[in-house]
């Protein structure tokens, strides 16, 4: 059986992107504290309780999940912006986009009797190739412990690096099980896993519930899973971390995606901002080339 390689908590950004680059995937222990997690694990329980089986093939028949995360516990809110997942998400991300967003949050408690979810990747979502650079990637936190027996998320490290076309028919059936690693794991750690990793959930072989929680962080520039104005209100964003509230989408990505009335959504939507004159969002590289140009214009005219 192949491994996900675990690092502590205090490992440097730097190891842990180099990990990912070469596996597609990480486990970080410990990120949250004891308390935080034997919190969040007694919360999230007693909530998938009224919460009924999905009823997908893709999304389980034995499996629950919840979305809107970010209004069920601070501590999700606080897992989204912790500085060494920001760090992690600027170093994949940042390259392609001037900001990148949250693209969805989702707790995934897998039941008892459920089986192997299909082998996948998740960033087809978005129905462009990009081999070249990851559109997408997913911080798995383990609510509770992950194990062998319970379906902790199964995983192929090394099959971001496969050629797409080859990558599409993969199934268990045809991989030998010294390229299958389990993201086993504690409560409070998380999972790391780029969009274009082949994954799946695990079978569930215990009469107990499995549950993790995805947060998930996209490209500034692409159409978010979960749609954040709608799942949150802006009172509720305005008392989330700054950071957060920008993640949720409340940004102009240069040039000018997801401007309101010429206005930045964080001042439309957050500080309730609408009697300005029409703002231009132009990057501040273009901003001297335009101001000659107009300059030039007005001499000549
Ligand atoms: O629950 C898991 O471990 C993974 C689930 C998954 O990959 C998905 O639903 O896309
Ligand atoms: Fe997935």
């Amino acid at each position: 059986m192949a491994q996900v390689q675990t690092v502590k908590a205090s490992t440097d950004t730097s190891k842990i992107v180099d990990i990912i680059k070469e596996d597609g995937c990480v486990v970080i222990e410990g990120l949250l504290s004891a308390k935080e997690a034997s919190d969040l694990q007694t919360n999230m329980t007693k909530e998938f309780e009224r919460v009924p089986d999905c009823n997908g093939d893709f999304y389980g028949h034995s499996t629950k999940r919840i979305g809107k995360l970010f209004t069920q516990s601070e501590t999700f809110q606080k897992m989204a912006v912790l500085p060494s997942i920001i760090e992690i998400m600027d170093s994949f991300l940042l390259d392609s986009c001037s900001d990148y967003q949250i693209n969805l949050t989702q707790a995934i408690s897998i039941g008892p009797s459920e089986i192997k979810q299909i082998l996948h990747q998740d960033d087809p979502m978005f129905p462009f190739l990009h081999p070249n650079y990851e559109v997408m990637l997913n911080c798995m936190w383990a609510i509770d412990d992950f194990t062998d027996e319970n379906g902790a998320t199964i995983l192929i490290p090394g099959s971001h690096l496969w050629p797409r076309t080859q990558a599409l028919n993969i199934s268990y059936e045809n991989l030998p099980p010294n390229m299958v690693a389990h993201g086993v794991m504690k409560k409070g750690s998380v999972l790391i896993y780029l969009g274009s990793l082949f994954h799946s959930g695990g079978q569930n072989k215990t009469n107990q519930r499995r549950c993790g929680a995805v947060i998930s962080y996209s490209l500034g520039w692409l159409r978010q899973a979960e749609n954040s104005y709608l799942a949150y209100k802006p009172e509720e964003v305005n008392k989330m971390p700054e950071r957060l509230k920008r993640l949720l989408g409340y940004f102009v990505h240069e040039p000018n995606l997801g401007s309101v009335n010429g206005i930045d959504p964080y001042d439309f939507a957050l500080k309730s901002k609408t009697d300005s004159t029409f703002t231009e969002f132009i990057p501040e590289i273009v901003k001297p080339i335009l101001k000659d140009y107009v300059k030039k214009q007005k001499e000549a005219a």
